[in-house]
């Protein structure tokens, strides 16, 4: 028996090779472990053999039924997965996965452009520590204590003379009191004010500022560069108008405007039907400021700007609540 046994085992080893599909598996299943299949017959015979072969061709034959079951269930495994896979290859009609890519901030890409206006401009990009002391924020800028200018940035206190920045300015003083000239850089940053909270101002945002300092630097050079930024920032027809203004940093100072650049100037809902829309501050650099760094007011003049990213954002792409920017609403960041 123990030879027939092997037999069978040798012959559901060839068997299982040809089986192809359900069909031929089941074909299989009743053929050698069906109930009246060639394995069960092996049992029904056992009773007949000698006790004392009993236990060997017992072994045998209960190898012989694992052995049948396990490559039965393999095959299934194989059927059911090759029929998974010709599945997947065939349905055409299965809507593709959407994946979800991120993008920049519309922040990030409105300061990303203007940096990048001004490098091809000359300028180098710098940067400087968010918390600062009153020296570099405020009084090598001019603003000395209890003057009234002071007013114009309220100030987040960290402990006494320890604030956080309310322009990047700082930085600017900074790069001065390091170098000497010339000097040419903008610096981009957060800065903070303690104000109230509204679609017009946020108690954070960004600026970023330009400082040129050299010999012979000009209000006209000024003129020239801000153009050239704003034609590329708001396109080639647009037109720049500089308003007497006042800063403690500069002398003379002057507020700019650009032509609305959604209706040409001839005035609209976006310009308030004025045909210009502020866009940054300037000035030449008070004399008083190179003192601070240790520049020779005589021999040296510079220029500086300074514009609130988010100001320039809003103009450009038609944002009226600036508290958007950091709402996280996927709904207002898709658009960009
Ligand atoms: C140094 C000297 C001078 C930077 C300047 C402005 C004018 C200005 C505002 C624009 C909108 C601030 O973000 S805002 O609210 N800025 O109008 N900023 S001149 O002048 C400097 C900076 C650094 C050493």
């Amino acid at each position: 028996m123990i030879e027939q046994i092997e037999e069978v085992k040798r012959k559901l080893l060839e068997e299982i090779e040809s089986v192809k599909d359900e069909k031929q598996l089941e074909e299989f299943r009743i053929k050698y472990l069906g109930r009246r299949g060639i394995i069960q017959t092996f049992f029904d015979q056992f009773k007949e053999i000698p006790r004392l072969e009993k236990p060997t061709v017992g072994k045998f034959l209960n190898d012989l039924k694992k052995f049948a079951q396990a490559i039965f269930e393999d095959k299934k495994r194989e059927i059911e997965s090759s029929k998974r896979k010709v599945k997947r290859l065939i349905d055409l009609t299965i809507p593709g996965r959407f994946k979800y890519t991120g993008r920049k901030h519309p922040l990030t890409q409105t300061l990303e452009e203007i940096e990048k206006i001004f490098v091809g401009m000359g300028f180098e990009v710098a940067s400087g520590p968010e918390i600062e002391d009153d020296y570099h924020n405020f009084e090598a800028l001019n603003i000395p204590p209890e003057h009234p200018a002071r007013d114009m940035q309220d100030t987040f206190f960290i402990k006494e003379n320890i604030i956080l920045r309310t322009h990047t300015s700082p930085v600017q003083i900074r790069v001065m009191e390091s170098k000497q000239p010339p000097v040419r850089i903008i610096a981009p940053g957060r800065v903070y004010r303690n104000e109230a909270i509204s679609a017009r101002s946020y108690c954070l945002f960004h600026q970023v500022e330009g400082l040129y300092v050299d010999e012979g630097v000009s209000f006209a050079e000024l003129k020239g560069t801000l153009l050239s930024f704003a034609k590329q920032m708001f396109g080639s027809d647009v037109k720049l108008r500089f308003r007497p203004s006042f800063f403690p940093f500069t002398e003379p100072s002057a507020e700019v405007d650009v032509s609305c650049f959604i209706c040409g100037g001839k005035g609209c809902r976006v310009c308030k039907y004025g045909g210009w829309l502020e866009i940054l501050g300037c000035g030449m650099v008070d004399p008083n400021v190179f003192r601070f760094v240790g520049y020779d007011s005589e021999k040296y003049t510079g220029y500086a700007f300074g514009m609130g990213v988010e100001r320039i954002a809003m103009l450009k792409y038609g944002i009226d609540d600036i508290r958007l920017f950091y709402e996280n609403d996927f709904r207002f960041l898709d658009q960009f």
